[in-house]
């Protein structure tokens, strides 16, 4: 073993140590022994792994990245847009978060999507597909905080829907199915009791967790599937039969003792088509005051769902480009678990024994999270404890379950990461396109890889070459906490818009209102009064407001409905109100609106805060608020 920094060994035991809870993991880790240690940690002396053979990630000023990389954003409740190689972040896309900058949970039609709360937790972000790849139309995130799913249009680069999940605590795994955008398949990772509406309470027993399928185009929950344990990690297979969920609290427990208690967990398999027809026949129940069919399958290992026995809390699973293996990650095991999916069939026929169905369980080191593909028959996987990544063959670990004697050996080199990798993704890697480029590596902890900002580090996503036989660590991201995962899309595969479309379902809301008030979007400035409604429509063309001064009385519910009549590329305007915390983006030809109250009178500037033209600051009018 090479040298390492003291203190980075020490920070390892500390967080295994705390993860390592009960006798038989312990065990269970002993095993595993680490091969290749790759380059050592660069920052303290050693050669700076830049320097190798591979592909460069520097990007020239002016010149294009080749990649989209979509970055889930962990609690910030938001989508990120990086360029890779560059790593150089483009884009935030506002989802279950409040945003300033846009005005996100401000704008009427982002608060009535929100329904008033402003805090998420994304973890998973994946596109639709059509083929077995993206199809360029939607991104899918899930949000583990309130239980909700939302789509953002491409086209916009903006969240045109979210949905509330029925009795989903913990929405975190999510994948959509790859043979077309068809359903979207959501983990409840908490089990609570059905209804939770105050039964129950202290009979864990009695709790139970929801797989969800939503129609990826209409964003309608179609059916649930009610099983025993929870509900981890998602992925489907591509042809459109199967969905997959990692369990680690098979054994229902409420502690994280007892979350470990067993040496063996459990990968659900759904089987879609017997599901469906379950549900057309009307063999369904309901919950509460949901209407959606509820199908209980709980405990059996009946038509619709089978439970493979894998060790031990298991997280991750991934399947791979040829569409041919699902790959779970033992978590608290050392190993993988490979599920040959064309055995599943024989399996639901009760042929052979769901646990036949694993074909190979290599040992990849202390901690597998996820699993990504170059699609050259190789694996990469983020091993959190160690944290190193794996990479490993796949028919090369098949033959060393089956063989008797000498085995060969699957694993091909492990690289370390700075520190405690979470997700892991390559490019193309959840499509049968893998073209095994590049790797980014979603480190949790950056420690002393960037300058000191505080207590509350930046995170680490290192961007990997693997390109060549050798992986190379060539980039270091630091991002705002927390990205969980990130998919790595081939750029021409996106296609958003430079001008605002109008075809998000908003502008729908917008045209009413203006066909109400017998008004022209783009040409009219008017005010049009209601009571004590006033509703205010104003446009906006470099460096004027069709207002200039826009008068109301005290108590008044005012909403500016503003439209930007520029065309011109990136010519962003805004609407920010003075001392009334109203502040939100219009694109070029786009409309947005607000709403808020005038309590105080007097006279309050409201100005444009997207620095447009030369006369930007000259960009402002007054709100007259008489007393
Ligand atoms: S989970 Cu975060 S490291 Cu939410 Cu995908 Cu595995
Ligand atoms: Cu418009 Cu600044
Ligand atoms: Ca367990």
């Amino acid at each position: 073993m090479k040298k390492r920094e003291p203190n980075l060994e020490n920070r390892r035991e500390f967080i295994a140590g705390s993860l390592v809870v009960g006798a038989g993991l312990a065990a269970s880790l002993a095993g595993c022994e680490r091969k290749d240690q790759g380059p050592a940690p660069t920052g303290s002396g050693a050669e700076p792994s830049t320097k190798h053979a591979g592909m460069s990630p520097h990007i020239e000023p002016g010149q294009l990245d080749h990649y989209y990389g979509f970055w889930s954003g962990g609690h910030s409740g938001e989508i990120r847009i990086l360029g890779v190689p560059s790593m150089r972040e483009l884009k935030r896309i506002p989802v279950f978060n409040r945003d300033s900058a846009t005005g996100w949970a401000q704008t009427d039609y982002s608060k009535k999507m929100l329904k008033g709360r402003t805090s998420g937790d994304t973890h998973h972000v994946h596109l639709s597909y059509t083929d077995g790849t993206y199809d360029g139309r939607y991104i899918f995130v899930n949000d583990k905080a309130q239980g909700r799913l939302a789509r953002v249009d491409i086209e916009s680069m903006e969240t045109d829907a979210i949905v509330d999940i029925p009795h989903s605590q913990g929405t975190h795994g999510i994948f959509p199915q790859r043979h077309k955008t068809g359903l979207v398949l959501c983990n409840a990772e908490f089990r609570s009791p059905m209804p939770n509406d105050g039964r129950d309470l202290d009979d864990p027993k009695k709790y139970a967790a929801l797989h969800t399928a939503i129609d990826g185009e209409t964003m309608e929950v179609k059916w649930q599937v009610m099983v025993e344990g929870n509900m981890d990690l998602c992925a489907t297979d591509y042809k459109g039969l199967y969905s997959f969920a990692t369990s680690y609290n098979f054994e229902g427990a409420t502690s994280a003792e007892g979350m470990m208690a067993n040496e063996r967990d459990a990968l659900y398999v759904f089987n879609l088509e017997n599901i469906a027809k379950a549900v057309a026949e009307g063999k369904t129940t309901t919950i509460g005051d949901s209407k959606v069919p509820v199908l209980d399958a709980r405990g059996d290992d009946g038509p619709y769902v089978m439970r493979i026995p894998i060790p031990k809390n298991p997280h991750g699973v991934n399947v791979d480009p040829t569409g041919k293996y699902a790959i779970a990650s033992g978590k608290l095991s050392a190993t993988c678990s490979v599920i040959e999916i064309d055995k599943l069939k024989d399996a639901f026929e009760g042929k052979i024994k769901p646990r036949d169905c694993v074909v190979a369980e290599p040992e990849v080191g202390l901690g597998p999270l996820h699993t990504a593909f170059d699609g050259k028959g190789n694996a990469y996987t983020s091993i959190f404890l160690d944290s190193v990544v794996t990479k490993w063959n796949i028919e090369k670990a098949i033959q060393a379950h089956n063989a008797k004697g000498e085995k060969p050996d699957p694993i091909i080199q492990k690289i370390d990461v700075h520190y405690q990798i979470g997700h892991i993704n390559a490019s193309m890697s959840e499509t049968k396109e893998a073209d095994g480029k590049w790797l980014v590596a979603l480190c949790k902890f950056s420690k002393d890889r960037f300058l000191n900002v505080g207590p509350l580090h930046p995170e680490n996503d290192q961007l990997i070459d693997i390109s060549g036989e050798k992986m190379v660590i060539v980039h270091d991201g630091p991002t705002y906490p927390e990205p969980h995962d990130a998919v790595v899309v081939k750029k021409d595969l996106i296609h958003p818009e430079k001008m605002q479309n109008r075809k998000l379902p908003r502008f729908k809301m917008y045209e009413e209102w203006a066909k109400e008030d017998g008004v022209d979007l783009f040409k009219d400035n008017k005010i049009v009064r209601n009571g004590k409604d006033v509703r205010v429509y104003m446009t906006s063309l470099a460096p004027n407001f069709g207002l200039k001064e826009v008068r109301v009385k005290k108590g008044d519910t005012v909403q500016f409905v503003v439209t930007n009549q520029d065309k011109v590329e990136d010519l962003c305007h805004g609407l920010c109100v003075s001392q009334h915390d109203v502040n939100f983006l219009v694109n070029p030809q786009d409309t947005q609106s607000e709403t808020f109250v005038a309590d105080k009178a007097g006279v309050y500037w409201y100005y444009c805060p997207w620095f447009c033209h030369a006369l930007h600051l000259e960009m402002r009018g007054r709100l007259i608020v008489e007393a």
